[in-house]
C-alpha cells in the first residue's frame, strides 16, 4: 500500500531514501530541480553522470526514462534523475510524463526505496501547466504497483501545493 503525502518546500531538504530530479537528458546538471540538487549534494552525483554517460548512456537519458545515483551529501541514499517531456504551444505528451513516474518507482523498487520524494516534473523550466501536471502525476502514482511506501510531492509554492491537493481530494 502505497501512500502518498504533499509538502511545500525545497525537495533537495527531504529525508528520504531517494530523490527524484527533474533532469535534461544530458545528466549534466542545469537549473531549477536539477541546479539545487547538484548544489546541494555536492559534485559526487555529477561525478556519478558522467560515468552513466560513459557508460550505458552515450547519448544521454531519453524523456520518460530513469536512472539512479549516489545522493552525494543529501539526506537519502540516491537520487533518481528522469528526463520530463517539454511543454509546447497546445499540447505535451502525456503519457511520456507519466512515464516519468512510473520508470522513476520500477528504480526505485530495484533499489528497494520505501520512501521517495518527487517534484512537480516539466513544470518549470519545460512550462507544462500545473493542474494537469498534477492530475497526471497523482494518477500515475495511484495506479502503478510499486512496494514504495510513501510517495511524498514535494511543491515549490502554494499554487503547486494546492493543485496536487485538490487532485488528492
Ligand atoms: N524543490 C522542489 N521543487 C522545486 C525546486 C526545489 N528546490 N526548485 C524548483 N522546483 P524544473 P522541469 C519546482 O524547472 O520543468 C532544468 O534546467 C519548480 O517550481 O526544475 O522538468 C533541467 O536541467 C517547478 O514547479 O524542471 C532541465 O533542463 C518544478 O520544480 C529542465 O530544467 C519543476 O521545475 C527540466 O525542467
Amino acid at each position: 500500500m502505497t501512500t502518498i503525502t504533499l509538502v511545500q518546500g525545497d525537495i533537495t531538504r527531504q529525508s528520504v531514501d531517494a530523490i527524484v530530479n527533474a533532469a535534461n537528458s544530458s545528466l549534466l546538471g542545469g537549473g531549477g530541480v536539477d541546479g539545487a540538487i547538484h548544489r546541494r549534494g555536492g559534485p559526487e552525483i555529477l561525478a556519478d553522470c558522467r560515468r552513466l554517460r560513459a557508460s550505458s548512456y552515450g547519448k544521454g537519458l531519453a524523456t520518460g526514462q530513469a536512472v539512479a545515483t549516489t545522493a552525494g551529501e543529501l539526506d537519502a541514499r540516491w537520487v533518481i534523475h528522469t528526463v520530463g517531456p517539454v511543454w509546447q504551444a497546445g499540447g505535451g505528451d502525456a503519457p511520456l510524463l507519466a512515464s516519468c513516474y512510473r520508470e522513476s518507482l520500477r528504480v526505485a523498487d530495484e533499489l528497494g526505496a520505501r520512501t521517495v520524494a518527487f517534484p512537480a516534473i516539466s513544470t518549470g523550466v519545460y512550462r507544462w501547466p500545473m493542474e494537469d501536471a498534477a492530475r497526471i502525476a497523482v494518477e500515475t502514482v495511484l495506479n502503478t504497483p510499486t512496494g514504495v511506501e510513501e510517495v511524498r510531492f514535494v511543491l515549490f509554492d502554494a499554487r503547486a501545493y494546492e493543485a496536487f491537493a485538490e487532485r488528492l481530494g
